[in-house]
């Protein structure tokens, strides 16, 4: 034993063991990373294994001592890097990323000491240290001098691959697109571990900053023509009808159209959604035929699209990747106009969708995350909070804010897998044996309740009136896996053309001292929301960089382009590069010129607006005289 332990490999048998135990232990002892069963439970053990093997099995490949002393370096590198984030983590409740680290008014969110995130107990973390040296420095015998014959250090790295692969594998199995998607840097500590979620972050930097690098203000040159020459005019009915009025924006999530007037065994499933669709007296303006247009970043897509006018990405989440960019979104041109306060409020913590730090570079003055809210288990399910106690805590932050407000409420509990607590659901679940599309009534009906409690809560504050007030669904709730369930609870085949037409979300709007105009045909998408705003705020939405139009403009452009190049309009769609008559719902053989111009015009749009991102083009453009770019180290969140 004595002699193994003395030995290289002994050697670095215990230092990849006290990697592995220390991690774990500071895994356990100073992140909250929502473990939440017996597989991620077992995946955060097991992470540091791979990333030990990987990286202290570099040392390998040196001389005699020599691989002692680089295994005692890349330790002690490793050891400083976690405590690091364990010191950031301490008081932002999340991972540095490079972004951070090259953003150096971050520094200051340490709360300008140090000294009060540093405890005693990290003294234990440096035990382990200094063990290690003194005990390398005290087994001189059975080092050769030699270099270990290729093929072991070979074996180790390779090992080390090997285990990550099956920890990735394993990851994916829980957490679906984990890489592609990037929800929350602590879903890919949590599952991959705190050095590999380092590398990932160091690549997908790199990737951003290469694209950046390269872009240059004569990009944008292109991309302004393109959107002034979609612009479409205000319609003078509607144009300044809401300046200066508080706007208080529901999401709603996951929440498809065909629940709105749907019936499950003759009951309605959301009465009160339905009351406002139908009700003149509630004065809402219901657009039948508006679409989500998000891609695989879901609910940071929606909120990207309508607070910028721009498309996410065609895969991740352009909040996750392009967190860092230039913005020119609506909460900071409503400050910089008419002086608005902005607050974004959800039931979630703040890092999910690094909205975090992307609020900061929309100018979103308040977010109001999951640490503002009472998050005892039996008010929590699934994601976070309940839509119903969210709403009741959000009242007295909403009534906190100076107004004119722009005020964003995320709600959640309608998210899949759609579970609901017994005492919760007030309707039945549909019958078709799909367990999630059965439950997705009854988390629907939730959400109905629950913003009926809201709009009282409003009443009774006496926001109601003055208040614009507009609800939008983000994107899908059943995925096209659920066909079989779906055309038994719609009575009809869900062709590929239906299922383009599924993905129409409820958007109504109310905007004080204008008639509700009832149900309204247009067809329309997420993009037009941002201008719209603008203009009935009577602001000049020319200026901006936008690739949606205004819903009540004259001419709007009533084409839907979707993130994969497809689109709606009223007379004809391409669905999976397939045209149709929208209304008789045929397939049309021959394309017209129209048809392919217009596929050319939304392949060019997407391209162009995709550009914008990569390349971060807003920070060459200048809106107008009074624009001042946005200053992400002035925001702070999280209590
Ligand atoms: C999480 C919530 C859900 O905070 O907004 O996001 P989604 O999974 O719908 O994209
Ligand atoms: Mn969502």
């Amino acid at each position: 034993m004595r002699k193994f332990l003395t030995s290289k490999a002994g050697f670095f048998s215990v230092i990849v063991l006290c990697f592995w135990i220390k991690s774990y232990i500071i895994y356990q002892v100073e992140f909250d990373l929502g473990v939440n069963n017996i597989l991620q439970q077992f995946l955060l053990f097991f992470n540091p294994l791979n990333s030990g093997l990987i990286f202290l099995g570099l040392a390998l490949f040196a001389r005699g001592r020599k691989a002692g002393v680089w295994l005692l370096s890349i330790y002690t590198t490793l050891n400083l890097l976690l405590y690091a984030n364990v010191v950031y983590y301490r008081f932002n409740s999340d991972f540095i990323t490079v972004p951070v680290l090259t953003q150096t008014g971050n520094f200051g969110s340490l709360g300008g000491s140090i000294a009060d995130l540093v405890a005693w107990h990290d003294l234990f973390y440096m035990v382990d240290l200094i063990l290690l040296l003194v005990f390398f420095i005290k087994t001189k015998a059975n080092w050769s001098t030699e270099r270990l014959p290729m093929r072991k250090p070979l074996l180790v790295l390779v090992s080390g691959v090997f285990l990550f692969t099956v920890n990735l594998g394993l990851a994916e199995i829980d957490r679906p697109q984990l890489l592609k998607r990037t929800f929350d840097r602590n879903y890919i500590v949590k599952y991959l571990g705190a050095y590999n979620f380092m590398i990932y972050d160091a690549v997908q930097s790199f990737n951003s900053s290469k694209q950046r690098v390269l872009a240059s203000s004569d990009d944008i040159t292109e991309v302004e023509n393109y959107t002034k020459r979609k612009y479409a005019e205000p319609n003078p009915e509607y144009f300044g009808k809401a300046a200066g009025k508080n706007i208080i924006k529901i999401h709603l999530e996951s929440f498809q159209s065909f629940l709105i007037d749907y019936r499950l065994n003759g009951e309605e499933v959301t009465p009160f959604l339905n009351s406002l669709v139908h009700d003149p007296d509630q004065n809402f303006t219901y657009f039948d035929n508006f679409f989500h247009q998000t891609e695989q970043g879901k609910t940071a897509d929606a909120e990207l699209i309508m607070d910028n006018s721009l498309y996410g990405l065609p895969q991740g989440a352009a909040f996750v990747t392009r967190g860092n960019n230039t913005y020119q979104a609506l909460p900071a041109i409503l400050q910089q106009q008419q002086g608005y306060t902005s607050a974004v409020l959800h039931g979630d913590y703040k890092s999910f969708w690094n909205r975090d730090e992307i609020y900061k570079h929309f100018g979103i003055d308040h977010f109001f995350d999951a640490s503002y809210y009472d998050m005892a288990d039996e008010k929590v399910i699934g994601y976070g909070l309940k839509d119903k106690p969210f709403f009741e805590e959000s009242m007295p932050y909403l009534e906190s804010l100076p107004q004119p407000f722009y005020a964003h409420l995320i709600t959640l509990t309608n998210h899949h897998p759609y579970n609901i607590d017994e005492e919760d659901a007030t309707i039945g679940p549909a019958s078709t044996g799909d367990p999630s599309v059965d439950r997705y009534f009854q988390t629907a009906r939730y959400l109905d309740e629950s913003l009926e409690q809201f709009f009282n809560s409003l009443k009774e504050s006496g926001l109601y009136d003055d208040s614009v007030i507009f609800l939008y669904g983000d994107h899908y709730g059943v995925s096209t896996n659920h066909n079989r369930a779906m055309e038994e609870l719609l009575g009809e085949e869900i062709t590929k053309l239906k299922s383009a037409e599924l993905q129409r979300v409820p958007f109504m709007i109310k905007i004080p001292g204008v008639e509700g105009g009832g149900i309204n045909h247009e067809y329309a998408g997420q993009m037009d929301v941002m201008p719209t705003l603008l203009h009935l705020l009577g602001i000049e939405a020319r200026d901006y960089i936008q690739f949606g139009t205004d819903l009540f403009s004259k001419e709007h452009q009533d084409f839907v382009p979707f993130r994969n190049g497809d689109f709606m309009t009223e007379k004809f769609s391409r669905v999976d590069g397939v045209y149709y008559d929208t209304q008789t719902k045929e397939v049309i053989e021959e394309p017209t010129a129209e048809m392919e111009e217009l596929r050319e015009t939304i392949i060019r749009e997407l391209e162009l607006s995709d550009q914008v991102l990569f390349g971060d083009l807003l920070r060459f453009y200048s809106p107008n005289k009074e624009w001042t770019p946005v200053d992400p180290t002035q925001y702070r969140y999280g209590k």
